[in-house]
């Protein structure tokens, strides 16, 4: 009989929604330990959910099932991240509100995520784009405010000439505009900015505190971007100016041959010389259309121009040139560089193009003869040399000592910038502040949250560098809450990023109305014991989320210091080709599709079956054959067990061997489950089935116990055909769900002998196989009789034994 999966699954489906899915249901401040499993909550898009998401929300939908199992109270919610670009450009192209298309897609979301099994406790479902969540975001930025760390600075944006409009990055290719292909330039607009490199010290510290892969940890370092050198100040020949570099190599000051200043410097104007003037100017017009990005790609050929203007290099006193070049950032250190060609690279390179001195000034240690012309750029630690007093330290002691000579202070930079956190868009959260002309920003009360997005017809970005939000006069005009004259609202929204940094706190406590989470369930809950998600958010969110947290906490709002103990990688699901999947390949695979032709838990055990869970892995749609196999195996065996009636001729069965296998695969799946090694915790049970189907005549004396126990095992996996074997066969009347997870019986799983370890006087010298839980003395008398091992003991005498069953024994001589 073939296990007919459509009909069983939606009866479960039906039969769970039916009891409000009470078996998931997290209980605030249970005694049972808590877990808190956490997924990356989707982006409702129009196109539903993604093979890739089933990934994820498969491997924490199996955590979730386990730990429930297990006796623990599980917490393991979802929502809806529902702001944002995509959105807006969805419902700008089908020319409808983009609260109506989020609703529509949320709804969507939700029927698949059902369908799919996931136990997820949806009482607690939010949705950034809901007032009453996003009230919270906004009291949060204005906490921000109040501490001074939400502020306005000018900043330059990506403007499209042509339409008119401010780009987001993600809006642009090759510097053209991805709607219109018109020029995009840079311009300088004030924008709202979080101070979240008060926090970048932390940030980089606290990775100790948690436990991401090293790639992640590394990814965030990078983008934190800690540095720490000097600041030096060099004099400007002829005119009354200082120019101060940053730099992480002063040891090599004395092959300082030039100095460069990025184009956006504000002392060229001062220093440039009459016959320069015009050529500087055409310059410095040119670079300032690249972005950061494009002026530090790697390329042989630098541009740049001279000033005309020379400095006094404080260690030779030379007189060197000062230069202007787009490969020095103004947005990094000091915005100008004293350049040393024989060590970097990029200043190599320069030299190079604009014919100027090359001096080395380090060699390596074990180079012993005094090259003074290299053809290589030497960029590592060595010895002084043509350092006049300083020749023949060592570089990494020379900083200091330079330093002292020439005055430079120490100074730690950060690669990381301060967030830019406002959009000229609708679809985002209404920035809570009023722009009055006589009191400047002005935060709006708490009471007056949430202050809602009003209904607009027209929400495609406005002409000029403004929010669509700009033409509603009826929301912008206002009176000051403080001296009531005539003012406006803010109209720029807040970016996607916004309501995904605090979302894991609001399931903790969804309906409050005093708070954004009561600091008590905050305490019984956080931090989030696992944190589900693909690496594209390595930066980004998981940094945002860090920083808010962390500022909350230093409000005392929250208990700990970091909010995520562990995070998981997925790998990416690509398509049957290897590639990316995307609609222009057509290799998109939907999963309504698969779940019609091969059913939920046939999808689920799929997908995790695929590969090891953090890895990346083509579809492969002849895969699902074995899985389908798999399902009806079982089917078979629990209907030939229960089912049929005609008793097998009595005759011995050893049921032994039944009952090592399940306990053997008990204790894989467990280890495996704890290890998020979801595939290799199948095979195990493919091969335990494989035993227990082994032999048609021997299935009818196979131990209930041992079917009962196989079936509560793949329940986390395949929720459908358990639940149903479970009640039908089984007769059991609660779910599955309320089961729970056999213990494996130790003495079956492991075998009889292990091997030891045999040192001499704390020194590792070989191995002994012995019998499990064997004494001291049987672990002394087969010493004495290994060939190799007894030598050593042979003719001293035995001062002590140290011995650790079934692990190791330590014998010190005289
Ligand atoms: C002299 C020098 C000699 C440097 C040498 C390096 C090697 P990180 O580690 O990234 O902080 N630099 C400083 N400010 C810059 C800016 N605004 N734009 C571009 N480059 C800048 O790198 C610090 C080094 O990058 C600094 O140390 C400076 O070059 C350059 F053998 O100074 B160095
Ligand atoms: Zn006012």
């Amino acid at each position: 009989m073939k296990y007919n999966f459509k009909k069983i699954e939606t009866k479960w489906q039906k039969e769970w929604a039916k009891n409000k899915y009470k078996n998931q249901k997290a209980q605030d401040f249970s005694k049972k330990r808590k877990i808190y499993i956490l997924d990356m909550f989707p982006y409702p898009s129009g196109a539903g959910l993604h093979v890739g998401h089933i990934e994820g929300y498969t491997g924490s939908d199996i955590l979730s099932r386990y730990y429930r199992l297990k006796g623990f109270n599980v917490l393991h919610p979802i929502g809806y991240d529902a702001f944002g670009l995509p959105a807006e450009q969805y419902a700008i192209a089908h020319k409808i509100n983009p609260t109506q298309a989020v609703k529509e897609n949320i709804k969507n979301f939700e029927r698949q995520l059902k369908m799919m099994g996931f136990s997820y406790d949806w009482s607690r479902t939010i949705n950034t784009t809901s007032p009453e969540y996003y009230k919270w975001t906004q009291w949060i930025f204005l906490q921000l405010y109040k501490k001074g760390l939400a502020y306005e600075s000018e900043v330059p944006v990506n403007y499209c000439d042509k339409c008119k409009a401010v780009l987001a990055d993600e809006e642009t290719e090759n510097g053209k505009c991805f709607r219109c292909g018109g020029h995009v330039s840079r311009v300088n607009i004030k924008q709202w900015m979080l101070k979240i490199t008060a926090y970048a010290d932390r940030l980089l510290r606290d990775l100790n505190k948690v436990n991401f892969s090293e790639n992640v940890k590394t990814m965030q370092k990078n983008w934190i971007g800690k540095s720490e050198g000097y600041e030096v100040t060099f004099k400007v020949i002829g005119v009354q100016k200082e120019i101060k570099v940053f730099t992480t190599r002063l040891d090599t000051l004395f092959g300082a041959t030039y100095l460069v200043l990025a184009p956006e410097h504000p002392i060229i104007k001062d220093i440039v010389s009459k016959d320069q003037e015009v050529k500087v100017e055409e310059y410095i017009k040119k670079s300032l259309n690249k972005t950061d990005f494009e002026r530090q790609v790697e390329s042989k050929t630098k541009t740049g121009v001279a000033t005309g203007a020379f400095a006094i290099n404080p260690g030779t006193r030379e007189h060197i040139p000062i230069w202007v070049s787009d490969y020095v950032l103004m947005s990094y250190g000091t915005g100008a560089i004293m350049a040393v060609p024989a060590h970097d690279q990029r200043d190599y390179d320069f030299a190079q193009t604009f014919n100027l001195n090359i001096r080395q000034v380090i060699k390596p240690f074990d180079n012993t003869n005094n090259t003074t012309t290299s053809p290589f750029v030497y960029d590592k630690e060595g010895v002084l040399i043509n350092s006049g007093p300083f020749t023949g330290v060592k570089s990494t002691i020379a900083r200091e000592k330079i330093a002292l000579y020439v005055g430079a202070q120490k100074k730690i930079n950060y690669k990381m910038r301060d967030w830019v956190f406002s959009r000229q868009r609708y679809w985002g959260e209404p920035i809570p502040i009023i722009k009055c002309p006589k009191c400047g920003n002005v935060p709006l009360r708490e009471k007056d949250l949430p202050l809602k997005l009003p209904n607009i017809k027209c929400y495609a970005p406005s002409k000029g560098a403004e929010s669509p939000l700009e033409n509603i006069s009826s929301w912008v005009n206002v009176k000051c809450p403080i001296c009531n004259s005539d003012a406006k609202r803010e109209t720029n929204t807040m970016p996607q990023w916004a309501g995904s940094s605090w979302y894991f706190l609001r399931f903790l406590d969804p309906k409050n109305h005093k708070m954004f989470v009561s600091l008590k369930k905050e305490k019984y809950w956080m931090p989030v014991d696992i944190y589900i998600g693909g690496t594209e958010h390595a930066v980004t969110h998981l940094i945002y989320a860090r920083f808010w947290y962390k500022f909350l906490y230093d409000l005392g709002y929250v208990n700990y210091p970091e909010p995520f103990v562990k995070l998981i990688n997925q790998g990416m699901i690509l398509g049957a080709d290897h590639e990316k999947m995307s609609k222009s390949l057509g290799n998109v695979v939907n999963p309504d599709d698969i779940v019609k032709q091969y059913g939920v838990d046939a999808l689920r055990l799929y997908e995790m079956f695929l590969g090891a869970f953090n890895d990346a892995k083509p579809w492969n749609t002849n895969s699902f054959v074995g899985i389908e196999r798999f399902l009806n195996k079982i089917w078979n065996l629990y209907d030939e067990y229960f089912n049929t009636k005609n008793e097998k001729p009595h005759k011995k069965v050893n049921t032994k061997k039944f009952e090592i296998i399940i306990n053997k695969t008990i204790k894989k799946v467990e280890e495996d489950i704890s290890t998020f090694g979801f595939n290799t915790a199948i095979s195990a049970m493919m091969e335990c089935l494989n035993v227990l189907t082994d032999n048609d005549e021997e299935i009818k004396f196979i131990p209930k116990s041992v079917l009962e126990k196989f079936i509560i095992i793949l329940s986390p996996f395949a929720p459908f055909i358990t639940e149903e074997i479970w009640h039908e066969m089984f007769k059991n009347k609660t779910s599955i769900q309320k089961a729970v997870w056999p213990k494996y019986n130790i003495k079956l799983v492991e075998d009889k002998n292990i091997i030891i370890a045999v040192q001499i006087n704390g020194k590792m010298k070989g191995t002994l196989q012995v019998k499990r839980d064997s004494r001291e003395q049987d672990v002394l008398t087969l010493l004495n009789k290994d060939k190799k091992l007894s030598g050593y003991v042979l003719g001293h005498k035995i001062k002590k034994t140290i011995f650790i069953p079934n692990r190791l024994i330590n014998i010190l001589l005289e």
